[in-house]
């Protein structure tokens, strides 16, 4: 795939297609979906992980990193997806988990057998005299990031769950670890990897206290300049040696400056980065577990910095709206009750015109929304249940917290897609491992392909990207950046020049955009109210977007 006109879908298998009525999607429902990922014009599929893992971290806990876990198939039902997936042009992208295994993985439990060999792979220290712990770290997922390390007296750090347990990537044997699995993959036809928290592998020999500041902190463990070194050597034992091979990084709590650097193509490390600053805009404070409005110009700010950071200094952003750890965009940015279609196809515009490669979370494409689940034991996720826990001890009330949980929990998207409106929406004969959306009658996509106007209009702007190189490698310049209701820039490449509107909100509004735009014959491109005349007051309906193009002297 190249992945500059190309756009990627990410299919979360465990809650995608269950064919075998265990309630759990698993390998064939996604190879017997492919002909429907062929018709919205994906040319990859990035699937969450799928070895033998305890889930507790739903698959990111990895106890095998050459094996399929039963509850989504065997290694032949693989095989059938990547042959299935390529006659229909579609690669598939796995995901490498590899800054952490599960502690059920044989390494650490050779470890815990007292294997020096392993007890090396992974990061024990001891805590120093007068403290708990090795260091006042705390896991992302809440609590102390150091567990005891059996009964020797020593921790391992574990930045995620307690059975997530960090490898030590200053091991040499560590690395060759990483780029066998990689090498094994490839080998059985897998066209891309999703590196998982890639930026974190990178730990210094040294490790002490933060100064309490939750950003310090961070900054002790991610980003190392080491990070480079291990991805290019990476890169060259592994990924590197087939240029059509499509990698990704994960990249947590990040800086352009570092994305530049990991995404550079002369510097062989990957291909593109996710970053998450554009999600944290409804975080007052860096706070997560809160319910806060999003800050909008901040949203607008975020994104512009990236793609000018990254665009004009050879780096190469990853473009999303949504994924696995994210509530669902258009319950969170928009207004899924009376704007669902609208607010789905504009955030979908204002992404897919942007420099870099766009990605589709599952349902995305039929405006699948939030759950609101009102209960406790609707949710599934490990960070969920402790941050509720957390938002309880520190006083607030059971109301309280579940608003909270409501708005900000990854359960919000990992709800079974919804196919027809059949029982559970079609997804499983049997019973779900976490509940449908309630809305599944109206929101599911054999209505959405008959009546719909979402699927055709995301077939339209990954069609329009294949076509045109000024979406693809077009110079992207702001416009409006400081106005409070709409986002909008532009596009240049060769004589070419290609512009971009939506209105963020619910309220008509008429943008007088001379200031901005040079007169000329600019022609419609594409709409999601449909064919419309340029002019210099521009009117935007509720959540309008519009781009109009033009060819330059
Ligand atoms: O997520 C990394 C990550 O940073 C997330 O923890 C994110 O900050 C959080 O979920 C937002 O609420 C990756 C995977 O995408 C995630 O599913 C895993 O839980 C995590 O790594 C550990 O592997």
């Amino acid at each position: 795939m190249d992945f500059k006109s190309g756009v990627i879908y990410q299919a979360y298998i465990k809650s995608f297609n269950d064919t075998d009525g265990n309630g759990i999607g698993d390998l064939k429902g996604i190879t017997e979906k492919i002909p429907y990922l062929e018709k919205l014009g994906v040319e990859m599929v990035w699937i969450n992980p799928f070895y033998p893992s305890p889930q507790n971290d739903n698959g990111y806990d990895i106890a095998d990193y050459y094996g399929i876990d039963p509850m989504f198939g065997t290694m032949d039902d693989f095989d059938e997806l990547i042959e299935v997936a390529e006659q229909h042009g579609i690669g598939i992208m796995m995901d490498l988990v590899i800054n952490h295994t599960s502690t059920e993985h044989e390494w650490f439990q050779k470890a815990l057998a007292g294997d020096e060999k392993y007890q090396d792979y992974y990061i024990l220290r001891e805590a120093p005299e007068g403290q708990k712990y090795p260091t006042n770290w705390v896991s992302k997922f809440g609590g102390p990031a150091w567990e005891p390390f059996g009964d020797t007296g020593k921790y391992y750090l574990s930045l995620f769950d307690p059975t997530q347990a960090d490898l030590n990537w200053r091991n040499p044997e560590v690395r060759k670890e990483a780029a066998d699995i990689v090498n094994f993959w490839m080998n059985k036809g897998v066209k891309g990897f999703r590196l998982d928290v890639i930026n974190l592998i990178g730990k210094d020999e040294e490790f002490v206290n933060s100064t309490g500041d939750l950003d310090q902190e961070k900054s002790l463990y991610t980003d190392n300049p080491i990070v480079h070194d291990y991805l290019k050597e990476l890169n060259h034992r592994s990924f590197g040696k087939y240029p059509e091979f499509v990698t990704v990084g994960e990249m947590s709590s990040t800086s352009i400056e570092s994305c530049i650097g990991y995404t550079k193509p002369e510097n062989d490390e990957l291909d593109m980065a996710f970053n998450f600053h554009h999600l944290k805009v409804d975080y007052p404070n860096g706070e997560k577990w809160t319910k806060a409005p999003f800050d909008f110009l901040e949203l607008k700010k975020i994104m512009n910095d990236w793609q000018i950071g990254l665009g004009e200094n050879g780096g190469w952003n990853a473009l999303f709206w949504n994924n696995h750890d994210q509530p669902r965009a258009i319950s969170r940015f928009g207004d899924d009750k009376n704007y669902r279609e609208k607010t789905t196809t504009s955030q979908a515009h204002i992404l897919h015109f942007l420099h870099g490669t766009p990605f589709v979370y599952q349902g995305e494409e039929i405006g699948m929304t939030d759950p609101y689940f009102d209960e406790m034991d609707q949710y599934q996720d490990v960070e969920s249940h402790n941050a509720y826990d957390s938002l309880i001890e520190e006083g607030k009330s059971h109301e309280e917290a579940i608003e909270i949980i409501k708005a900000k929990s990854r359960d919000n998207s990992r709800t079974p897609m919804q196919w027809n409106d059949e029982k559970h929406a079609g997804f499983t004969e049997g019973t779900p491992w976490i509940e449908v959306a309630d809305n599944y009658k109206v929101i599911n996509v054999e209505n959405e392909l008959e009546n719909g106007e979402i699927f055709n209009y995301y077939q339209k702007l990954i069609q329009l990207r294949k076509d045109m190189e000024i979406i693809q490698i077009g110079a992207y310049e702001p416009m409006f950046l400081e106005h409070e209701q709409v986002w909008a820039y532009r596009r240049k490449h060769d004589d070419q020049e290609l512009i971009t509107f939506s209105n963020f909100y619910g309220d008509p509004i008429t943008l007088d955009i001379s200031n901005e735009v040079e007169d000329g014959d600019w022609d419609y491109l594409l709409g999601n109210y449909g064919e419309k005349a340029f002019h210099k007051n521009l009117e935007l309906a509720p959540y309008e977007a519009v781009s109009f193009i033009r060819t330059t002297e």
